[in-house]
């Protein structure tokens, strides 16, 4: 049975705290989401009772947290429907997911090869790639969007060639809340031999992710953005390109033997973790997969789908606003600017009134560029937000919108 929103708000301790004298309403959920009291019990637990590094002692406490750290790693392995753990590398978050996958995978091809990402990536999949390209002589092509925030799947199609190596893509836009039909991409990037890596950073806290039903080839997430830790993230990849990709890092862990003779690198996963990793954190996250999974994932989906058309709904009504984004099946990122008022201002005056919302170009510079715009304000809903929330939030704008007519 899913918990009353109560109980769920319940689990976290900074939703209680004031900001500039008035309630916290937080609405910034697509950049960090706050952390239930598990995962912080379980971060500050580790320190106290099991620190040790990992992998790496016979006594007791080494022991007991790599079994820990491994147990972590099942947990995202069922959580997503991986295969196997080996196809579970720990990272820093989303961006160091994405890089790895950008200089290990490339370095498989050949001058003159090309990547395809989108247009409405955030720069955690865009730069990644330039750098790699720029590198190694390959070519960056972009599949473009259409006026209501959808990728063009024909002009996808028409910019695919035989020497296109691989195709990066956003499961949901981090501006436009589009949620981009992944098994279809996938098709047809597999028709043509190419795999495609799917940046899940957007989608992961919101859907329910199953990498074998996807057939994605990598699925790149942080932990954050899912009520865990920062500094943790996931790349899920096939276990055929893992096998095949060099490792991205040198370093303790990552290796079987060394010599300056030549050095022998670890099996998967571990030939794509060098050094010490965030134990705490990863073992937090099986915490915040715990606690979305108390809910149902469905179920927070269901929430946030309901508060995100209640709050499209009224924001339209108010007039004098553009929306970004498609109008239906989306995600609960709503990206929006007030005629003439800049986002800035506005997102200054809604913090007075103890409303955390983003501003800016959300790191997206060229979705903003398409839209001609330099920013947009973006609330962004959790499994504990409000319609009460939302009433309050709208509320604030209207004052907002009075102070500049
Ligand atoms: N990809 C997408 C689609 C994202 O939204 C983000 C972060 C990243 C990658 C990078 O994730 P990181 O955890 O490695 O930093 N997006 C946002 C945002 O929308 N506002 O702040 C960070």
């Amino acid at each position: 049975m899913k918990p009353e929103l109560q109980d769920i708000r319940s689990q976290f301790p900074i939703l209680n705290r004031e900001v500039n004298g008035k309630k916290l309403i937080y609405f910034d959920n697509g950049a960090t989401t706050q952390k239930p009291i598990g995962v912080i019990d379980a971060e500050s637990q580790y320190y106290k009772e099991l620190n040790s590094n990992v992998h790496r002692g016979v006594h007791f406490l080494s022991t007991q947290s790599t079994i820990a750290f491994e147990n972590a790693r099942k947990s995202v392995q069922q959580f997503i429907n991986a295969r196997s753990e080996n196809e579970i590398i720990f990272t820093k978050g989303t961006t160091e997911s994405i890089n790895l996958v950008a200089q290990s995978f490339t370095s498989l091809l050949q001058k003159g090869d090309n990547i395809i990402v989108s247009r409405m990536e955030h720069h955690s999949n865009i730069v990644p790639w330039q750098l790699a390209c720029k590198g190694r002589g390959l070519e960056l092509r972009v599949a473009e969007i259409t006026s209501d925030g959808l990728l063009d799947l024909q002009q996808l199609a028409s910019i695919i060639d035989d020497r296109t190596k691989l195709i990066g893509i956003a499961h949901i836009s981090n501006v436009l809340g589009t949620i981009n039909p992944i098994k279809e991409i996938v098709a047809m990037a597999h028709s043509n031999n190419i795999p495609v890596l799917v940046d899940g950073a957007q989608s992961v806290a919101h859907l329910k992710i199953d990498v074998e039903d996807l057939d994605c080839d990598f699925f790149a997430f942080s932990a954050h953005k899912m009520y865990g830790s920062m500094g943790v993230g996931v790349l899920y990849g096939k276990e055929k390109w893992l096998e095949k990709m060099p490792p991205y890092q040198g370093g303790g862990e990552m290796i079987k033997n060394v010599s300056f003779d030549g050095t022998t690198f670890n099996e998967l996963p571990f030939k794509f973790e060098a050094g010490t990793p965030n134990v705490a954190g990863t073992i937090a996250l099986s915490e915040a997969i715990r606690f979305m999974q108390a809910i149902g994932i469905e179920n927070i989906g269901k929430c946030e789908h309901e508060l995100t058309n209640y709050a499209l709904a009224k924001l339209t009504d108010m007039g004098n606003i553009n929306l970004f984004g498609p109008i239906q099946n989306r995600s609960s990122v709503i990206s929006f600017l007030l005629q003439n008022i800049h986002p800035y201002d506005a997102g200054t005056l809604l913090d007075k009134m103890g409303i955390a919302l983003r501003t800016g170009t959300h790191c997206a510079e060229p979705l903003m560029k398409f839209f001609g715009i330099n920013g947009t304000m973006r609330i962004s809903f959790a499994a504990y937000n409000s319609i009460e929330e939302i009433d309050y939030f709208l509320e604030s704008l209207h004052k907002v919108k009075q102070i500049f007519e």
